[in-house]
């Protein structure tokens, strides 16, 4: 016979750490925002599953139609809070200089004020959850710990997808071995007694304040993204960067892929573009017609920690647990293995949602239904979005969904040495000037192409369109430091190396004089993966220009598509006068950073125009 066992309900308030500073942090942070309550976070099923179904009650969350996406989740959230807030993110070190001149700086102590003053009572009426997380698999030497009190059940619930948190984190922290990241996030909202809540609070004023020498992170006022999971830009980019520069590593804002061909032999290949370059689709890519037998693995879509290993290889592990991506776009068609990824135990973020429980955003089928709510919760049909221009998805609408759930996640995408990286890929959108692909001439040639980077403005972006906005490593608001010293390190870390990684440039986004795309990009990117994993592996043709080695045509193999020799002579074709402009244009940024800049990107330039 069967018996049920009935269990106490866990005391949600009992510390799960016997760390004496942590348990002290938390009940001093405690003293200063006032929640009702206190929450050790365990990271259980359970736990996670009273979490959801409270914010279902509190009207944050509707329960997805469970037939057609099981375990999946819904959040509209403020209108006023729907993306990263740059202009209120601050590195806060004890100087100016240190944060350097592309990233907003508050004197520390006078920022602390500021921020004791808006934190004083803020989570009044609300829990205070103690979320312990690991950026990075628990049992790797790359891994970084971090604990972020937050009075959002949201941020816990996303955090749960995007890092390893709870008990194994809490047992790690007993460990002793790691220091610990102090992450304080409030909604800033505080309830009085009987005030109702609404489905997203958060506050008007924002600040993301990093303090890099303290290895601190305070978010206040925002409940979306970057700006309230913590461990994502916060810590693996913008204090981890910090880390790195002082350890000899480096926190980069890059995507991870294995490359595997019909021998089985694999490649290791980290890549940085700036956002609207279909970094989660690279990072997910299928092989096309031609490449029966390659396999592309998935390490990861967003964030790579790259450090030396004793014999002087880079190895890369991916810190996150997640993907955190763009909806809009995202379809069978651009990118099936993400499509294949949020089916199930997906939280959607300020996408639309159908009569049927499910979602939708723009470009994920290319018959819109014809009616839905928007991502404000209003009736959207396709002709109220052509009267209106309304899209029924916000821009910015996310997934939050398990890596783990990816077709084609890497067997080795949690090993704790992390994957050797062969190359490192910088890229952007440029509709002229920028060949498909080039390889750098050397380590610090292929350092001031990442430092020159950048895509053209579109529409959605403010600025002039069709002007470079230069994001150097795509790392321009994720660096925790001045930029020029930022490239000094990236220059540095060769010395370290004993076989150093071919550094490459793309641009898929190239176009003719009709001003359409010449290169079909997506699966077909695939041809270009191969001339560099085989340039990498010493195997490949390249022709040397004045920026560095091309491929011909016959470089490519073009098996299963058709695609003329002109076309491609069009894409890789070298403009003089573009390039002229185009290193002109690099003064730009660095024209701000002069003072730091180190000797190597000033030489490099030199070479380059010699060489023009
Ligand atoms: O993600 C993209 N990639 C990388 C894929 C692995 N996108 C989408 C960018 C916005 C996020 C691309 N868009 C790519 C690309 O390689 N290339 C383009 C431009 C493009 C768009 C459409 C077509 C061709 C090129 N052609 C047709 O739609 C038929
Ligand atoms: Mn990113």
């Amino acid at each position: 016979m069967q018996t049920t066992i009935e269990t106490e309900p866990r005391n949600l308030a009992a510390p799960l750490s016997r760390n004496k500073h942590l348990r002290k942090w938390v009940e001093k942070m405690a003293q200063l925002t006032q929640p009702d309550a206190i929450h050790w976070v365990d990271g259980s099923q359970e736990e996670n599953d009273n979490l959801c179904a409270e914010m279902v009650k509190s009207g944050t969350f509707i329960k997805l139609n469970q037939d057609l996406w099981p375990g999946c989740h819904y959040a509209r959230s403020d209108a006023n809070d729907v993306a990263r807030v740059e202009d209120r993110t601050y590195i806060c070190s004890l100087s100016k200089d240190a944060a350097g001149p592309t990233n907003n700086w508050v004197n520390p102590y006078e920022m602390r004020r500021k921020l004791k003053g808006l934190f004083d009572g803020s989570m009044r009426g609300r829990t205070m959850y103690v979320l312990a997380f690991s950026m990075g698999p628990i049992d790797s030497p790359m891994s970084q710990i971090g604990v972020q009190l937050t009075d959002s059940p949201y941020v816990v619930v996303n955090m749960r997808i995007m890092a390893r948190i709870g008990l194994p984190v809490f047992r790690e922290i007993d460990k002793d071995v790691k220091r610990v990241v102090p992450c304080m996030h409030t909604v800033g909202a505080p309830l009085e007694p009987g005030q109702t809540d609404v489905p997203w609070p958060c506050n008007k004023e924002k600040y993301i304040v990093h303090f890099p020498e303290s290895r601190e992170i305070w978010s206040y006022g925002s409940g979306y993204g970057g700006n309230a999971l913590l461990g994502k830009k916060c810590f693996a980019l913008r204090i981890a960067s910090n880390i790195a520069r002082d350890e000899g590593w480096l926190a980069e804002h890059m995507l991870i892929v294995g490359v595997e061909n019909p021998e089985g032999e694999k490649t290791y290949v980290a890549a940085a573009f700036p956002s609207a370059c279909g970094k989660t689709n690279f990072a997910m890519l299928v092989p096309p017609a031609g490449f029966e037998g390659w396999k592309v693995w998935t390490i990861g879509d967003d964030i790579a920690w790259i450090k030396a290993d004793e014999q002087g290889r880079l190895h890369a592990i991916n810190p996150e647990a997640g993907f955190f991506g763009v909806a809009p776009g995202t379809s069978e068609k651009t990118n099936p293995n993400a499509m294949a990824t949020l089916r199930r135990n997906t939280i959607f973020t300020n996408v639309a949602l159908t009569p049927e429980g499910g979602v939708w955003w723009e470009g994920m089928t290319d018959e819109p239904p014809e009616e839905c709510l928007d991502w404000q919760g209003r009736k959207w049909t396709p002709t109220i979005g052509k009267e209106t221009g309304t899209k029924a998805a916000h821009p910015n609408s996310r997934f939050t969904a398990p890596a783990s759930q990816c077709p084609t996640i890497d067997p080795d995408w949690e090993s704790p040495e992390g994957v050797p990286i062969s190359a490192i890929i910088f890229g952007g959108r440029r509709a002229t000037t920028m060949p498909l692909v080039y390889q750098a001439f050397n380590w610090s040639a292929g350092v001031y192409t990442g430092a020159t980077m950048g895509s053209e403005t579109t529409a959605a972006a403010a600025g002039a369109v069709g002007k470079v906005r230069r994001d150097p490593m795509a790392m321009l608001p994720f660096c925790g430091y001045h930029m020029g010293d930022y490239f000094r390190h990236w220059l540095k870390v060769q010395r370290r190396l004993t076989q150093t990684p071919r550094i490459f440039h793309v641009n898929w986004f190239r176009k003719d004089e009709n001003g359409d795309f010449i290169w079909p990009g997506f699966r077909e990117n695939m041809r270009v993966l191969k001339w560099i994993v085989d340039r990498s592996r010493g195997r490949a043709v390249g022709l040397e220009t004045p920026i560095g080695w091309t491929p011909r045509y016959e470089d490519i193999e073009w098996t299963g598509l058709h695609f003329e020799r002109e076309k491609f002579e069009a894409l890789q074709a070298f403009d003089h006068q573009a390039w002229r402009a185009e290193v002109i244009g690099h003064e730009e940024l660095f024209i701000d950073l002069h003072d730091h800049l180190p000797p190597e990107i000033v030489y490099e330039r030199e070479l380059l125009i010699c060489r023009l």
